[in-house]
């Protein structure tokens, strides 16, 4: 997989793909990644890349030649790889936009700065358009360095033995269960016994159960859009009579019985 970033700031990203993961697959082939900068396509001596917005305002906006022809220059290296404009206008990243983006052959990433660029980038040559969050960044390297990230590691091979795209948060729409590692007891905190029993069936139960519990706790709107296989449903219908238990043994003598208890 090919990654081509345009920017006007290249000297940020060496530190990224030079560094675990991403340093380790771009040695090993899986993925190649190059930096051009928009300021080469420039054509006067102050290498000037933004100019004054028409209509007034404050702020500068990304002028088109440079950017046009920094993108036809991408496209002519990485004929097959698809032109990504990185902005808060753009459809929300997440898991499953990364394993799409991952089975393509390229991605050129156009990094805007300023107020962003001259619309008529976006609308000549622009494939998609990408947003990492609902908050306004100063330019969009950092953006196509968390897609290249999370893209990297779905890519067959570039996560070693330690690691595994598999059991990822969000790949199944549920948050991942809890990690444990020695010492065993940390600061009287001790490691659930389960995790030390060596009964791989009950650790998978119980991690099952802990990322469920987790994820209905903290993002229970990714349970509403997830299906539920007969285990899961099993294990949130015994949640749900566990808590009935409690409510009927539990409730103050004195408080009003629950609703409908006329
Ligand atoms: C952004 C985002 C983002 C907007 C103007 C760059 C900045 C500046 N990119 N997700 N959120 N981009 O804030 O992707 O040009």
């Amino acid at each position: 997989m090919e990654f081509t970033v345009l920017t006007i700031f290249p000297e940020m990203f060496p530190p990224f793909w030079e560094n675990g993961i991403i340093r380790r697959a771009i040695e090993q082939g899986i993925i190649s990644a190059s930096a051009i900068n928009i300021r080469d396509f420039t054509t006067d001596r102050h290498r000037t890349t933004d100019d004054r917005p028409y209509g007034g305002g404050c702020g500068m906006v990304m002028k088109p030649e440079p950017l046009a022809d920094a993108i036809r220059t991408a496209r002519a290296n990485a004929p097959s790889s698809k032109t990504v404009l990185m902005t808060p206008q753009g459809r929300p990243f997440n898991q499953r936009v990364a394993e799409e983006l991952s089975l393509v052959e390229g991605l050129i990433f156009v990094c805007g700065r300023y107020e962003g660029v001259d619309e008529r980038i976006c609308r000549h040559f622009i494939d998609d358009e990408i947003s990492i969050g609902d908050y306004v960044l100063t330019g969009g390297e950092l953006a196509s360095m968390i897609i290249m990230d999370a893209v990297t590691r779905l890519r067959p091979g570039a996560l070693g033995g330690e690691e595994s795209a598999a059991r990822d948060s969000f790949s199944e729409n549920v948050l991942e269960h809890a990690h444990y590692t020695r010492p065993r007891n940390f600061e009287g905190d001790e490691v659930p016994d389960v995790l030390l029993s060596g009964n791989h069936r009950e650790i998978e139960k119980w991690r099952l159960e802990t990322s469920l519990i987790r994820t209905f706790l903290k993002r229970p709107d990714l349970l509403r859009e997830r299906p539920l296989s007969p285990h899961e449903i099993n294990i949130l219908k015994n949640w749900c009579s566990d808590i009935e238990t409690i409510i009927q043994t539990r409730s103050l003598p004195d408080a009003d019985p629950p609703s409908g208890g006329q």
